[in-house]
């Protein structure tokens, strides 16, 4: 009887630890959501040294690909204190076609703020995230938040 209660505390150990080592697989200081690690960076920057930072850190400005992945990058966003945060996606190579860091095809998923992208001054390719989720293409050397994954 005792060998049987040791093997299922040993077991219950592992799967504990298994949990733990799931949970917190993003290095330290980064969160978790679904597969990917995201870290929103308070330094701003340009768009492009916002990647150039991300790319430092081995990651890339955040890619999104789905609504729940935006709430969870927004409630990041907002924890942080920024009012918009510069995120993976830009429109360099086609005016109006917004694709991601690592993607030249269209993004599918888009969360624009209502009458974004306006390419407003006719200069603005590279879209940022508002904490309340909705996003805007803007000026790309602006300096802003950015939020990187991996
Ligand atoms: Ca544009
Ligand atoms: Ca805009």
């Amino acid at each position: 009887m005792l060998p049987r209660i040791i093997l299922l505390a040993a077991g219950m150990l592992l799967l504990t630890q298994l949990a733990e080592s799931y949970s917190s697989r993003c290095r330290t200081g980064w969160s978790s959501y679904r597969h990917n690690c995201y870290l929103v960076i308070k330094d701003r920057q340009s768009w492009t040294g916002a990647q150039v930072v991300c790319e430092m850190l081995n990651a890339n400005l955040a890619t999104i690909t789905s609504s729940s992945e935006n709430s969870a990058v927004a409630r990041m966003v907002k924890s942080a204190g920024a009012y918009d945060a510069w995120v993976g996606l830009n429109d360099f190579a086609k005016e109006g076609s917004f694709h991601g860091i690592k993607s030249s095809s269209r993004a599918s998923y888009t969360c624009w703020k209502s009458g974004q992208p306006n390419n407003f001054g006719g200069n603005q390719n590279c879209a940022a995230l508002y904490s309340n989720m909705f996003w805007h293409d803007d000026n790309c050397s602006l300096s802003k938040m950015f939020v990187c994954e991996y």
